[in-house]
């Protein structure tokens, strides 16, 4: 089999590195954090994926920072973050060093893929011309590259590398094939191969700005028929027994991650350059990131109702710190925003996130809801789930963010405490 190297070392480089390895490939990792390459060395997992975990005991995967290990190398993956910067802008600044000096390293006819998500435009426009300029390759003649968006979904227990149907692009037919050939070993999943290289980077941009709109719009829905004395979950729930054309997403506290709040914008951005204003992508990236506040705003309403002031000098606990139910990963997460308002507006906080004690300033969850008179729920962990009522503090607020405990609302009447959901 070929020897494989995975350049990026994180909750998609490195399940894929190990699905390569127990499929009998040649694998090296690559990653420039030293403490992660010592951790893995160590054979444990940095990251909260079981299988990983599972597959590094027994791996003999050489990790290393060193690019010289690609001299050899057949196939090389590039598997490192595009975020966006402070001001929203994508920042291929990463992706971009990885490819060449991955591309440096390659021997001719080696092949080259990116699964970084990226949008369209950025293979064309400017890995391959920093390649021809940088690399000494000609790419589509002395280096194939093609693009396989990433899908990992983290937490996700049913559908994992192995099984996700990818698309694969490329420019160069030959390089196409050989990136059909290396997934078809590599994965039990369909593959489609797309017309170029540019409608692959098109796909994953387009599938998880579906996301973030849609989730825009359950959102609106929740801000509206708040207003309206509809549960807009039940009739999510209603309009979800349509057999097609339909399909459920839930109001929240706000849209986090790595891929659904920073996606859409490098599909604004590129589209921007090139003439076109997407007004609609822009309004459901405000929607959702305007519902931390929104959620402070109501329970700052809902004291000032009730006679107990603002929230300033109010004691609050911030439940959740990670961006998703179940997973360690606070990028971009809406705790971040709730957190720095609720300071903004005087709030004495504490907060606690099992997966995240080193942050948290309350060391588990029956501390962290003592005594408090608001609560915000931000992420649906497990954990949460079995938070014991009773503890709360007479004539608190518990806001819901996830709306975790919307058919236990009778628990906390009976104790005296104001639940409130989203568009609940
Ligand atoms: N969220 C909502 N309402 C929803 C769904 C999600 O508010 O109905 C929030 C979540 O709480 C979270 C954010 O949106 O803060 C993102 O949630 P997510 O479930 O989309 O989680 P991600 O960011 O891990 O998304 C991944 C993506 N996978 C890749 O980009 C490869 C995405 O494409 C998947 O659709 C998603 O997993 C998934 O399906 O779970």
């Amino acid at each position: 089999m070929e020897k494989i190297a995975v350049i990026g070392l994180g909750y998609v480089g490195l399940p894929l590195a190990l699905l390569a390895e127990s499929k009998g490939f040649n694998v090296v990792g690559i990653d420039l954090d030293i403490k992660k390459l010592k951790v893995l060395k160590d054979k444990k997992s940095p990251i909260d994926d079981p299988e990983s975990k599972f597959l590094l005991n027994k791996s003999e995967i050489n990790f290393t920072n060193d690019f010289t290990v690609l001299l050899d190398v057949d196939i090389a993956i590039i598997c490192v973050p595009t975020p966006v910067n402070d001001d929203k802008f994508p920042d291929l600044s990463i992706v971009m060093d990885a490819s060449i000096n991955t591309a440096k390293n390659l021997k001719k006819g080696a092949l080259l893929i990116i699964e970084s998500t990226i949008n369209p435009g950025v293979c064309n426009e400017l890995i391959i011309p920093a390649i021809e300029a940088q690399a000494n390759h000609k790419v589509g003649k002395t280096l194939h590259l093609a693009h396989c968006p990433e899908r990992i979904n983290p937490g996700d227990t049913k559908w994992k590398v192995n099984n996700i149907n990818r698309v694969i692009g490329a420019d160069a037919l030959d390089s196409l094939e050989l990136a059909y050939s290396f997934y078809s070993r590599l994965i039990d999943a369909d593959i489609k191969k797309m017309r170029s290289i540019k409608e692959a980077e098109a796909v994953k941009i387009v599938e998880n700005s579906f996301r973030d709109i849609n989730i825009a719009f359950v959102n609106e829905l929740a801000m509206s028929f708040s207003k309206l004395g509809i549960d807009v979950n039940n009739v999510i729930d209603g309009a979800s027994t349509k057999p097609f054309a339909f399909m459920p997403h839930y109001p929240g506290i706000g849209v986090g991650g790595h891929c659904i709040p920073v996606d859409p914008y490098y599909l604004i951005e590129y589209a921007r350059s090139n003439g076109f204003e997407h007004h609609f992508l822009k309004l459901a990236r405000s929607i959702n990131e305007s519902m931390p506040i929104y959620s402070v705003d109501k329970v700052e309403e809902k004291l000032i109702e009730s006679g107990v002031g603002s929230l300033k000098d109010k004691n609050v606990c911030v439940l959740g710190l990670s961006y998703k139910a179940n997973v360690g990963d606070d990028r971009e997460s809406p705790s971040k925003v709730l957190i720095n308002e609720l300071e903004k507006r005087g709030a004495i906080i504490s907060t606690y996130d099992p997966f995240f004690k080193n942050k948290s300033s309350s060391n588990n969850l029956n501390d962290a809801v003592n005594d408090k008179e608001v609560i915000f729920l931000v992420t649906a962990h497990d954990e949460f789930k079995k938070l014991n009522i009773s503890l709360l503090k007479n004539g608190s607020i518990f806001f819901d963010g996830r709306n975790l405990f919307k058919n236990k609302q009778t628990q906390f009447i009976k104790n005296n405490i104001k639940y409130m959901g989203i568009g609940a």
